[in-house]
């Protein structure tokens, strides 16, 4: 059986637990991480020499860590069609914006997100906050144009590409700051939110 390996409120565990949850694959998940902790441990670093989770190990023992990494890898081998665009010219667009998700929206949600829910208000950086809540914004400006061609992030269907930015996008409008008017932004958001996948392992408090 699939197992996966890190705590549900995490963001990078929330993309495999609902790529799982959209190929309706058997699995176990352990809790660990944070205050669960068992990342320091030698049998977990065998596993992933990085500490971090999430980590899968899939029943013929193949380890996989990088959440997107693990999003591909479970869309390959079992998504073939649905969550994994067989067509290479798609999954290369999938797979841009997927690299994208990594490069432009998670640096400036990191002190957004961290400031906001895992800070106390008095030890806030609020110029850091807001300087990443602004070009958070911009950023998802350009997946906005994208929306605007395309309902989904890679075309006419759900693929492994709004995984990641759907996690994020959860995140995005659930934290406590401006919100420019994005409105294919908004309108994709409100597919992923009639999921019951993404409802059950995505739209979780932030913690
Ligand atoms: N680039 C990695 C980042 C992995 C990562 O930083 N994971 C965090 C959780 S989101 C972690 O393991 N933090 C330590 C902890 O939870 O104790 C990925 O996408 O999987």
């Amino acid at each position: 059986m699939l197992t996966i390996w890190g705590r549900n409120n995490s963001i990078n565990v929330q993309k495999v637990m609902w790529a799982v949850a959209e190929l309706g694959l058997e699995h176990q998940r352990h809790d660990v991480g944070r205050q669960f902790g068992g990342l320091d441990t030698a049998e977990f670093l065998a596993l992933n020499p990085n500490g971090l989770i999430p980590t899968i190990v899939d029943d013929d023992g193949t380890i996989v860590w990088e959440s997107n990494a693990v999003v591909r890898y479970l869309a390959a081998k079992y998504g073939a069609g649905s969550l994994w665009p067989e067509d290479a010219a798609r999954r290369a667009q999938a797979d841009r914006w997927m690299d994208w998700m990594l490069g432009a929206i998670i640096p400036p949600m990191a002190p957004v997100f961290v400031g906001l829910i895992r800070t106390a208000a008095e030890q806030r950086d609020n110029a850091a906050i807001e300087a990443g809540a602004q070009l958070m914004s911009k950023n998802w400006r350009i997946l906005d144009r994208q929306l605007a061609a395309t309902p989904y992030v890679a075309g006419e269907v759900l693929s492994m590409a709004d995984i990641p930015l759907g996690c994020a996008c959860y995140r995005y409008y659930a934290l406590d700051i401006p919100h420019p008017e994005m409105p294919h932004l908004l309108a994709w958001y409100e597919k992923l939110k009639a999921r019951a996948a993404y409802r059950e392992h995505v739209m979780i408090e932030l913690s």
